[in-house]
């Protein structure tokens, strides 16, 4: 090819080449406006200017990557720790309030007893990250009313009320930016002390079918101010968990306008779907598109089989309180513990794990050591849990599946016996290796394919005797 020929055929190669670029653009953006028609929840209009307006799945991407977090519900309740006048109480420790009718002005008593001095922000966000955890949800307030910051409308809260005057929301905040931890809110809709709200309907604060005739004053002067004071002291925050949305007095359009109001002062969070009426008894599950909130909260439960287009995350106990009882000793295994986080992803939720911290500012040791020996389990495992999406295929026998790209993680709970792993294929999925998570070799194990599934050779001995992950690379 002589010099000019070679110039022809460069600037042939170069037009061919920007057409595919073009080609690819064009392409792109297609799919970007078919992940929008996706969008479940219209975008608010409030993003300040300049600043570019997320996507429902760009502003869901960190939570979806995230999958586990922890939960805490910390409150006056932990004095009392489930015993009230010398008798036990049934129930929940955070509803103990009501559950032992107790009056607003005994109530108030407990927090002259509330002086958490062993309460270290640092400890617990650093447990919460060794746990593998990338959020927390703590109880900014709960039904009892009671805050754990310097809420200017109140003096029903940690600074006015009660001897230790240190706001646990400043600190906390401080201890999630320094280690990259996603602060949330949990709010409770419902409130015991406010006399605008449940306050009066004592003895039964619940009493689901009572009216407050003042309830739009508390939710104007009371409950939107103290979500501003939130929303504006505490920095970015990930997740606004609202709960008690149960009450005569919560309708679904004033959901919506909380639902506008929270994103209207921090457009990126996310708020859950209790902020309305969307929750089905304690599935906690919603079609976001009819109900106001970004994702499901089912409770104490996993989905049997997930819940394909909808966000959502199980919420769950340690033992069988969320706030501190002092004799609640049934403690979940670590087992169960791991294998719930794995079932929970395998099905395409977060796991959102409690604990339920002392008076005194410690969280109990029964839930370190069950954090601590999850964050273990993580530490070699955690790829197969961050960013991954629901199992391609049907349970099964020996454990879970998760997936990302063109990797499956594979979660052998029951290490076979004969040291064969039966892994069912999708049409035109093709085995390039298999090798285990444990392994920093990446030592490919034999696989045999037959139809519609391969067949994995493992070692004798289980890795882990909770949860094995072999990894399956098909190729691309
Ligand atoms: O904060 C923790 C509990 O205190 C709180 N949610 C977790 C995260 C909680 N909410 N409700 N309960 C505990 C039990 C109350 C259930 C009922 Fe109902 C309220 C039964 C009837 C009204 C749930 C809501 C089922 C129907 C509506």
């Amino acid at each position: 090819m002589g010099k000019t020929g070679r110039r022809h055929w460069i600037a042939a190669a170069a037009v061919v080449l920007s057409l595919l670029v073009a080609l690819y653009i064009v392409a792109g953006c297609s799919r970007q406006t078919q992940t929008a028609g996706d969008d479940r929840t219209p975008a608010v209009k409030t993003a300040s200017a300049g600043q570019k307006e997320l996507s429902q799945d760009e502003r869901m991407a960190w939570w979806r990557d995230a999958r586990f977090g922890l939960f805490i519900h910390w409150g006056l309740y932990a004095v009392p720790a489930g015993t009230y006048q010398g008798e036990r109480v049934k129930g929940i420790g955070e509803w103990i309030m009501n559950n032992a009718k107790i009056p607003v002005a005994e109530y108030e008593k407990f927090a002259g007893a509330f002086n958490p001095t062993g309460f270290n922000a640092d400890e617990w966000v650093r447990l919460a990250k060794a746990a593998g955890m990338r959020y927390i949800v703590i109880t900014s307030k709960h039904h009892d009313g009671f805050c754990l910051w310097d809420s200017k409308v109140t003096t029903w809260d940690i600074m006015d009320a009660t001897p230790y005057q240190r706001d646990i929301l400043k600190e906390l905040a401080a201890a999630c930016k320094k280690h990259g931890i996603k602060l949330c809110f949990y709010h409770s809709i419902m409130d015991w002390h406010h006399p605008d709200a449940q306050a009066p309907f004592y003895p039964n604060y619940n009493d689901t079918k009572q009216s407050n005739p003042n309830f739009a004053r508390y939710v104007d002067t009371y409950l939107k101010p103290q979500l501003a004071e939130l929303l504006t002291n505490y920095g970015p925050l990930g997740v606004l968990w609202f709960d008690g949305e149960w009450i005569q007095d919560w309708t679904e359009p004033q959901g919506k306008a909380l639902y506008e109001y929270v994103r209207s002062l921090q457009p990126q969070i996310l708020v859950n779907n209790r902020v309305g009426k969307g929750r089905k008894g304690m599935e906690g599950l919603s079609k976001s598109d009819e109900y106001a909130g970004d994702f499901g909260t089912p409770e104490q439960q996993v989905p049997a089989t997930g819940l394909p287009g909808v966000d959502w995350e199980t919420c769950m106990t340690m033992n069988d309180t969320w706030g501190f009882k002092s004799y609640d000793d049934n403690w979940k295994s670590t087992e169960q513990l791991i294998q719930t986080l794995v079932d929970v992803a395998s099905k395409g939720g977060n796991f959102l794990l409690n604990v339920g911290p002392m008076p005194e500012g410690l969280i109990p040791q029964a839930s370190i050591e069950r954090l601590q020996a999850v964050g273990k389990w993580m530490a070699v495992n955690s790829e197969s849990i961050y960013g991954t999406t629901a199992s391609p295929f049907e349970r099964p026998a020996w454990g879970r599946c998760t997936a990302q790209g063109n990797k499956r993680y594979l979660h052998v709970f029951r290490w076979p016996v004969d040291g064969r792993l039966e892994v069912p294929l999708a049409g035109g999925d093709a085995p390039e290796k298999a090798y285990l998570l444990a392994d920093k070799k990446r030592a490919a194990l034999p696989m045999l394919e037959g139809a519609n599934r391969v067949t994995i050779s493992l070692p004798g001995q289980a890795p882990d005797p909770i949860d094995s992950v072999v990894v399956l690379v098909l190729k691309k």
